[in-house]
């Protein structure tokens, strides 16, 4: 049994995610976990609201909350969404409670000890108005390359260039529009990434278990060569920059920066979860206290993986500390809606509990798995997700399930029934599917979740291909035995293919097996010899017909939901 930590990138605090947030970490982290826990390891999945930053003390502003207030209730919406869609953390911590806050300044002072962190003063723009400093992304200006007039602080969106907020022209507050700005001196700590370049080349080399998205992004960075960077701004609301409580002298209104502290609350929110359960959470990242026998899998979108292959482990390498480093990570490109952005204000795309508003989360679960954008974006239309739903899970998966058991309920009264003979058809279907779950198993494992989501169809359409060929319906007049091993061996078969699909569609999986009466410690992944598992049903067990799995998603729905949330137009 392996010992299994993964954690999905940290949702920011401010609002409900969209449905690519979810098909780009948290949901594949999710499927994968499942998958793992079903093959018997031991597995810790750990989440948490990333609440520091700009972002949300300005979407708390907007609101007219207290930073905290807004905090508190939006960790519960977000909470409530992933429950939605059964993400089955074992934790959903929170960058803000005290965990991270002690790690974040124990490492920031451990880097201090070993000379990686100097106070440099910087030149940063200061809006009168808004009696703050401005971070880069909240100065907006002409480009002086091009002449945009909505260019960033930090880069120009038109053409690209990184800038520097003092290079733009007409310089105003993103936050209030002023122009009253000034450039004021600030000191801040830098963390010399120069210092570990060699250090952090070396750990890449070494990290083999990387997909080549991951990868190439590290050796992108690292080939234009690190900077030393700030890891502190003039911001309210944050880690406080201080060492056991007290602050840092010229520090006491600084905070450490957002992506400083965001990556170390995956060890804040594992802590957390020791506190509420009672286990112990160094086992799972410290090497010296047992987590050297931990794979650790991160799962995140491709924006994010600079972050988690350079600057992260800069602060992990950098302490010198044993603590465990990333050993697999899963890297997403975007899910797009319609080819394009999903946005809140041009009311494109539909975010995580406006969804679950239309349909439960298994639907949305298969969709997003079976279309995750890993070698590429994958679009989300309204008229591909009918298209899924509709033959994958209302008609291969849900038929079968259904006129098996109507008809088994009118025919053998609704028990496993005896009788007839194990023969060719039954053997083909064993050959067959035994290929058919080597690779399944193969493609979970391989964190491959669309090759994944088209083995388990392809085993749902294995069954209804032998039913074609069984037709119990047809024999059940003229010879019910030959019928009666025909319906055994599609219920027994049911069971694998509800088992094989407790990753990605948790509910719909529990809703068969529990029709077919199967026991709570057999709804393992199936890995027994297959003959096994297409007699394992007690004969004369009772199984009863479900309501039905998954309802057709009809043109009109396509039509108003386009309306509302916007399409194909
Ligand atoms: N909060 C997610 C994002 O960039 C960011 C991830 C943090 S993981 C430590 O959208
Ligand atoms: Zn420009």
């Amino acid at each position: 049994m392996a010992r299994i930590l993964i954690t999905s990138a940290l949702p920011y605090i401010n609002g409900v995610k969209h449905l690519g947030n979810l098909a780009g970490s948290m949901l594949p982290a999710d499927v994968y976990a499942r998958f793992q826990r079903l093959s018997g390891h031991d597995v810790l999945y750990i989440c948490a609201t990333d609440e520091h930053g700009t972002p949300a003390e300005l979407a708390a502003a907007s609101e007219d909350k207290d930073v905290r207030t807004y905090c508190d209730e939006q960790h519960d919406i977000q909470r409530a969404a992933g429950e939605g869609y059964g993400l089955s953390y074992d934790y959903f911590g929170r960058t803000s409670n005290t965990p991270n806050i002690e790690l974040t300044q124990h490492f920031a002072a451990v880097l201090e000890e070993k000379g990686l962190i100097e106070e440099r003063v910087e030149h940063q723009v200061f809006s009168i108005d808004d009696d703050r400093f401005l971070p880069d992304r909240y100065v907006e200006g002409t480009c002086p390359h091009c002449g945009f007039e909505r260019a960033r602080g930090d880069q120009c969106d038109n053409c690209g260039r990184l800038l520097e907020p003092t290079d733009l022209k007409e310089p105003y507050s993103k936050i209030s529009g002023s122009k009253n700005l000034e450039v004021r001196e600030t000191a801040h700590l830098h963390l010399l990434q120069t210092k570990m370049e060699d250090k952090i080349r070396a750990w890449v080399d070494a990290s083999d278990g990387w997909p080549s998205l991951a990868k190439s992004i590290a050796y992108k960075w690292l080939d234009e060569g690190l900077r030393d960077r700030s890891i502190t701004r003039d911001l309210k609301w944050g880690v406080p920059v201080a060492k056991d409580g007290t602050p840092r002298e010229g520090f006491e209104t600084k905070v450490f920066y957002v992506w400083f502290d965001a990556p170390i609350g995956y060890v804040g929110a594992t802590r957390e979860w020791a506190d509420a359960t009672g286990n112990d959470w160094e086992s799972w990242w410290r090497t010296d206290k047992g987590a050297q026998d931990v794979t650790y899998v991160q799962f995140m979108g491709k924006d994010n993986v600079a972050f988690h292959t350079v600057s992260f482990p800069a602060t992990i390498l950098g302490s010198e500390e044993p603590w465990k480093t990333v050993d697999r990570l899963k890297a997403f490109n975007w899910l797009t809606w319609y080819g394009g952005k999903f946005s809140t204000s041009e009311k494109r795309g539909v975010f995580m509990d406006q969804a679950l508003d239309l349909l439960p989360g298994d639907y949305w679960r298969w969709y997003l798995t079976a279309n995750a954008p890993e070698g590429s974006d994958s679009a989300f239309t309204w008229e591909h997700f009918q298209s899924l739903i509709n033959t994958d899970l209302a008609n291969v998966l849900g038929n079968y399930v259904n006129r098996i058991l109507r008809f088994n309920k009118s025919r053998f009264d609704g028990v496993v029934p005896e009788g007839g003979e194990w023969g060719a058809d039954e053997d083909w279907l064993a050959s067959e599917l035994e290929a058919r779950l080597k690779d399944a198993a193969t493609h979970f494992e391989a964190m491959e979740f669309r090759k994944a989501a088209g083995e388990v169809r392809a085993i749902w359409a294995l069954g209804n291909e032998y039913l074609t060929r069984a037709e119990p319906w047809t024999k059940f007049k003229a010879d019910p035995s030959a019928a009666a091993i025909g319906v055994r061996t599609a219920l027994n078969y049911m069971t694998v293919m509800a088992k094989i699909a407790q990753p990605i569609i948790p509910d719909a999986a529990k809703t068969i097996l529990d029709a077919l009466g199967v026991a709570d410690d057999e709804r393992t992944w199936p890995a027994c010899d297959v003959c096994e598992m297409l007699t394992a049903l007690p004969l004369g067990q009772a199984v009863e017909p479900p309501e039905v799995l998954f309802k057709k998603i009809e043109d009109t729905d396509v039509e108003a939901w386009s309306e509302r949330f916007g399409g194909a137009e």
